[in-house]
C-alpha cells in the first residue's frame, strides 16, 4: 500500500488538508501505522486542469516534510523534477514515482540510475492543464501497455536496472470514465510487462461519476476501496490510495479470500 500525501494547495482528492509541514508529517506517521509500505509525497498537483509548480515552490513545499520522515517512514517522492527527486533521494526517498514516465525533465533518469532508487513509470496521454479534453485511443488498454513496454526500455537503455521498475496505467491521466475502467476490467494485460502494477483509483473522480454525479471531482470511499480490490483481484500490487486503514482492511480480507 502506497499512503498519498500531498503537500498542496490544489489536490483535487486533499488539496490544502497538509499544506502545513507539520500536518503533512503527521498524516504520513498515521498511514505507516494503519499498514502503509511506503508514503508518496508530492508538492504539486495533477489534477485535470492544473497548472505546473515553479522549482523553489515545490521544494519549499516537500523538503520539511522529507526531512521530517527520514528514517522513520519509507518515502516515495511525487515528482517529474530532477532537482526536486535528488534532494527527495538525498534525504532518503527509497521510490520516484514519475507521471510523465520520463518524458518531462530530461535529467530524471540519470538522477534515479545514479542513486539506484525504485522508479514508477505511469502512463498519461497530454498533459494535466488539457489532459480530459478530448482523450481517445485505439484501444485503450493495448495503447496504454505499448507505452510502458516503451517507456520502460527507455528506462533500462537510462541505466535504470528493470527489476527496480514498477509501471501505472495513470487512471484518470488522459482517459475517460470508460476508459479508466476498460483499464481496470483487462488490467491482467499488463501483467505481461514482467513488472508490478500500481494502480491509483483512490478518490479519483470516475467513481463519483459512475455512481451517477456527472459533474463529480471526487469519489467517494467506498468506491475507491471497491475499486482497489478489483485492482488486486486482476494483478496489482501496489495500490496508492489516501484511506490507508480502510483499504489495509479490504485487502485483509480480499487477499484472505483470494491467497
Ligand atoms: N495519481 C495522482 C498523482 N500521482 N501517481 C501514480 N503513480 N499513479 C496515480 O494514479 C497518481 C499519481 C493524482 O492523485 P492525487 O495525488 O490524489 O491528486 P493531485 O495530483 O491533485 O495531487
Amino acid at each position: 500500500m502506497l499512503g498519498v500525501v500531498n503537500v498542496t494547495p490544489d489536490s483535487f482528492s486533499d488539496g490544502g488538508l497538509h499544506l502545513a509541514a507539520g500536518d503533512a508529517i503527521a498524516a504520513a506517521r498515521r498511514m505507516l501505522a494503519a499498514g502503509a509500505a511506503i508514503v508518496d509525497v508530492g508538492g504539486e498537483s495533477t489534477r485535470p486542469g492544473a497548472e505546473g509548480v515553479p522549482l523553489d515552490e515545490e521544494l519549499r513545499r516537500v523538503v520539511p516534510v522529507l526531512e521530517a520522515l527520514a528514517g522513520d517512514v519509507p518515502l516515495s517522492i511525487d515528482t517529474a523534477k530532477a532537482e526536486v527527486a535528488r534532494r527527495a533521494i538525498a534525504l532518503g526517498a527509497e521510490l520516484v514515482n514519475d507521471v510523465t514516465g520520463l518524458r518531462g525533465d530530461p535529467e530524471l533518469a540519470s538522477v534515479v540510475a545514479e542513486s539506484g532508487a525504485y522508479l514508477c513509470l505511469m502512463h498519461m496521454q497530454g498533459e494535466p492543464r488539457t489532459m480530459q479534453l478530448d482523450p481517445s485511443y485505439v484501444d485503450v488498454v493495448d495503447d496504454v501497455r505499448s507505452f510502458l513496454g516503451e517507456r520502460l526500455s527507455f528506462a533500462v537503455a537510462e541505466g535504470i536496472a528493470e527489476q527496480r521498475v514498477c509501471i501505472d496505467p495513470g487512471i484518470g491521466f488522459g482517459k475517460t470514465v470508460e476508459h479508466n475502467f476498460e483499464l481496470l476490467r483487462r488490467l491482467d494485460e499488463l501483467t505481461e510487462l514482467g513488472r508490478p502494477i500500481v494502480v491509483g483509483f483512490s478518490r479519483k473522480r470516475s467513481l463519483g461519476r459512475l455512481l451517477g454525479d456527472p459533474e463529480a471531482t471526487t469519489g467517494p470511499l467506498a468506491a475507491s476501496v471497491a475499486a482497489a480490490v478489483a485492482a488486486y483481484a486482476r494483478g496489482a500490487t501496489i495500490l496508492r490510495v489516501h484511506d490507508v486503514e480502510e483499504h489495509v482492511q479490504a485487502l485483509t480480507v480480499a487477499r484472505t479470500v483470494w491467497a
